[in-house]
């Protein structure tokens, strides 16, 4: 079975570990500090199977610049990277930090994934996607994919896995073993 190691990344409270939870059915928030304060402290892990048998482990990281020691630590190893963007705020700074410090570390896999599509007019979302794209201009994620999702009604879902897919598919192939 071949395998792949994702990460998320993003700002505080843009919606990665609901993605993740919505994704996989997994909830990685488990300390009762995490789930009184509804943030993400410490590294959660959850795994998806996709459609054509590849195993990913997923790696959920928090977004607060308080946790961005936490949040190095989940990356050795990651493959691919969603890059998590709620709709209605658009780049904030640890999403330029997060992007920054992996790009530095070597990942060169992203998918731009938009969250909270729910909350924002449709030409809002067409606002924020312009300028999503403007922000990744001349970076290495300059021609990543980008989905638009909501997690409330799960659009956008069916076609982030298959992104995952087709992402998955220009890794170095790995296996378990190593
Ligand atoms: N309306 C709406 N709310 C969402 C969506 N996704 C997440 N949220 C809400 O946004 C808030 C933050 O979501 P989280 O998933 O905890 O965000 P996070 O990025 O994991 O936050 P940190 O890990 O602390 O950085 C929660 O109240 C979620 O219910 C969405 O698609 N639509
Ligand atoms: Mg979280």
């Amino acid at each position: 079975m071949r395998h792949i190691v994702i990460g998320t990344a993003g700002h505080v409270d843009h919606g990665k570990t609901t993605l993740v939870r919505a994704l996989t059915g997994i909830e990685t928030d488990t300390t009762a500090e995490e789930k009184k304060r509804g943030l993400t402290i410490n590294l959660g892990f959850a795994w998806l199977d996709l459609p054509d048998g590849t195993r990913a482990g997923i790696v959920d990281v928090p977004g607060h610049e308080k946790f961005i020691k936490n949040m190095v630590a989940g990356l050795p190893g990651l493959n691919l990277v969603l890059l998590v963007i709620d709709a209605n705020e658009g780049v904030m700074p640890q999403t330029k930090e997060h992007f920054d410090i992996l790009t530095l570390l070597g990942v060169r896999e992203f998918i731009v994934v938009v969250t909270k599509a729910d909350t924002v007019s449709e030409e809002l979302l067409d606002l924020a996607l312009k300028d999503i794209r403007e922000h990744l201009a001349q970076t290495p994620a300059a021609g990543a994919p980008i989905v638009v999702t909501d997690a409330l009604s799960g659009r956008g879902l069916d076609d982030l896995v298959r992104q995952i897919q087709e992402s998955a598919a220009n890794l170095p192939s790995e296996t378990a073993d190593g």
